[in-house]
């Protein structure tokens, strides 16, 4: 790949950060670039929710608050916009009204945006998208290990007899071998389940759990340890549900379950994953019509940041 200065985000100095177009981080788009080594794209889909829906809006809401994000990341020491060409990859559209089409989709488009070798921080839309970009990065790399940020298992077998649900993404990608059954981690999980029987069909498929009081108990960094080690040098997916954060630090989502992570415990954690082998990433649930005072997006949107901070560090991992 042709080795360029990365074009950074719109000057702060001279635009200030709440005009000009709202790309994410007001980074350029993906059609402003010859190559791009990071892309945040926008998956604007709902139709898989069992609740609250309102996702669909949540890639224009993470992008409004990504408007205050600077180009240099301390606890990571790093300069993601400097260091790597990162870019804003716009939407990609799906059919709102067939989710089979929509997931089909969805993972043309992902294998398409990742062929050259761009790596890619999804913003949802709902969780059904974690599937497509699965078996997009599984086709790439082999099965991946997972760490899954979420208040929910999403392992369940069907809602209504319906496969492809926001409550299921990870149970059709085991069953598709997407996933490397050794490294798999649930973080953050929490709240009433259907049955004691969602636990254990969820440990057959390989999956440990890392609760939401597990992490106040060991603390942060006793849970990067155990997560690490999990993983290994392992190509890694991380997939966060912004539902893993408590209502109080993210009430826009559609699922909300009390007692759940600070984002202050969220973004450490993440940090704490600087070595691992990233290949890609989502942020998803984030539905900003439940929002107050953009609380639920300026947390996601400093995911997102964190997310691309990471891939940045692992640059040609
Ligand atoms: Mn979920």
């Amino acid at each position: 790949m042709p080795e360029q200065t990365p074009i950074g985000p719109v000057d702060s100095s001279t635009v200030p950060r709440f005009a000009g177009f709202a790309t994410f981080a007001r980074l350029p788009r993906i059609d402003q670039v010859e190559h791009a080594d990071v892309a945040v794209v926008g998956v604007p889909f709902d139709a898989g929710v069992s609740y609250r829906p309102g996702a669909r809006f949540g890639p224009a809401a993470l992008r409004e608050a990504s408007r205050l994000l600077r180009p240099y990341h301390p606890e990571l020491d790093v300069s993601p916009f400097a260091e790597t060409q990162v870019v804003d990859a716009g939407d990609i559209a799906l059919n709102p009204f067939n989710i089979g089409e929509a997931i089909e989709t969805l993972q043309s488009e992902a294998e398409a945006l990742t062929a050259n070798g761009t790596r890619l921080v999804t913003v949802g839309g709902d969780h059904t998208i974690a599937l497509p970009l699965l078996r997009a990065a599984a086709k790439k790399h082999g099965p991946v290990a997972l760490l899954h940020f979420d208040a929910h298992l999403d392992t369940w077998d069907t809602y209504f007899g319906e496969p492809y649900t926001h409550g299921t993404p990870f149970r059709r990608a085991s069953e598709e071998g997407l996933l490397d059954t050794e490294a798999l981690s649930h973080v953050g999980t929490r709240g009433p389940l259907y049955g004691k029987r969602d636990l254990e069909e969820d440990r057959r498929l390989g999956f440990g759990i890392v609760t939401s009081g597990d992490v106040m108990r060991r603390g942060v960094a006793e849970t990067v340890d155990a997560l690490r080690q999990r993983i290994g040098g392992r190509p890694l997916y991380i997939s966060v549900d912004i539902d893993v954060l408590d209502p109080a630090h993210a009430p826009g989502t559609g699922t909300p379950e009390a007692g759940g992570m600070t984002s202050r415990e969220l973004l450490e954690i993440l940090r704490g994953l600087r070595d691992c082998n990233l290949v890609g990433a989502d942020v998803v649930e984030l539905a900003p019509a439940y929002d107050h005072a953009e609380i639920t997006a300026i947390a996601a949107s400093h995911v997102a940041y964190d997310l691309v901070s990471l891939l940045s560090l692992g640059k040609g991992a």
